[in-house]
């Protein structure tokens, strides 16, 4: 990929916590493919943000691998996109420090994902857990990126991230682009089949809650059949209807179909039908990912091939960031 174009430029990242969901899916990495052609496109499994959470080391770098091949799958392509590793380039966390100057305690501690997982992991709320949303801003800065496609829930960190350049360049001298969410219209935010007040989330607990992206067809059905609706019957989008709602938003992502479209084609049937047509159709869009999956999956030396050009390049744009930065806070220049 050709690092100086006049195309704007995307940066976007994925924890490698656990195998995608139809939420990581439909909300990030399914729109992630077609922005190839339009911009310059930067993605990565941010395997420094999934420590944050305590993981198994084993599980952590299988985890790393299946994710890196699933976003393959999906549809990015490392020939159009620079496609790699967090932790294989450093600079992220290096630039992560200069931004913690940059970060207010009492910003930090506003997020809400912070007290999420805070509450979630009442026995380990690390330092790392806290200072997660400035990793995630150099990760962004880092490649002065003009977009960040993101499910809804990471719009508050990315509005940190545009706070941290905003105070870098009052300080400095302007220098970081401030970057701009890309939500999707419909699916921003999926949520679980178990409790549709929560999000649907790789590391829930009951897997009954999320559809993960390599379920086959039988578990994806069982799912969608056990999903939580209500006690009315009538297939509609209405305030109230969360379950129902969320339901919708999924067929109408995976079909194309719309909302009016779809309480037209279940007037009359009853939500058991509708839960088998959902998930049926969920099963049938996802089937080419799971195969392309597998085929990747086994190419172990395809797979590092790509991941290792796809960190040189990676490196290559952010150590000039890092110059210039260096520069600019008054760093002593090492050659
Ligand atoms: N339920 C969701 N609906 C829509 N978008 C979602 N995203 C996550 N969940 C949903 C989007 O997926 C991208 C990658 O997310 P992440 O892996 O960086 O972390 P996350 O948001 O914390 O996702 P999970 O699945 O909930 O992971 P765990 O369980 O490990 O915390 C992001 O763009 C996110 O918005």
């Amino acid at each position: 990929m050709s690092e100086t174009t006049e195309k704007k430029l995307i940066f976007s990242g994925i924890q490698p916590t656990g195998t995608f969901t139809l939420g990581n899916y439909i909300g990030a990495v399914r729109n992630w493919g077609p922005l190839q052609d339009e911009y310059n496109c930067i993605y990565s499994i941010v395997d420094m943000h999934a420590i944050t959470v305590r993981q198994d080391p084993a599980k952590l770098r299988q985890n790393t691998l299946q994710a890196y091949a699933l976003l393959l799958a999906c549809g990015i392509d490392p020939k159009k996109s620079i496609a790699f590793i967090q932790s294989h380039n450093p600079n992220h966390a290096e630039l992560s420090w200069i931004l913690s100057c940059s970060t207010q305690f009492g910003e930090l501690s506003r997020m809400t994902q912070f007290k999420d997982k805070s509450a979630k992991h009442a026995d380990d709320i690390n330092a790392g857990l806290f200072t997660y949303p400035v990793l995630m801003a150099a990760d962004i800065l880092a490649y002065n990126a003009d977009l960040v496609p993101i499910g809804a829930d990471q719009k508050q960190h990315l509005e940190l991230a545009r706070n941290i350049a905003g105070r870098f360049n009052q300080k400095y001298g302007d220098f970081f682009t401030l970057p701009e969410p890309f939500i999707p219209k419909a699916g921003a935010r999926v949520m679980s089949l178990q409790d549709p007040q929560k999000k649907m989330s790789k590391s829930d607990e009951n897997p009954n809650a999320c559809i993960l992206i390599l379920d086959d067809k039988d578990t994806i059905v069982r799912k969608f059949k056990r999903a939580v609706t209500d006690s009315e019957s009538e297939v509609c989008y209405r305030e109230g209807k969360d379950g129902i709602n969320n339901l919708m938003t999924i067929y109408s992502v995976v079909t194309g179909k719309s909302l009016d479209e779809i309480t037209a084609e279940f007037a009359g049937k009853g939500y058991g039908d509708f839960k088998l047509a959902v998930g049926e159709a969920v099963a049938d869009h996802l089937e080419p990912v799971r195969t392309e999956y597998a085929r990747l999956i086994e190419d172990k030396a395809y797979l590092k091939e790509c991941y290792t050009s796809g960190a040189e390049a990676a490196f290559r744009i952010t150590r000039k960031t890092l110059s210039k930065v260096y520069r600019k806070v008054g760093f002593v220049d090492a050659r």
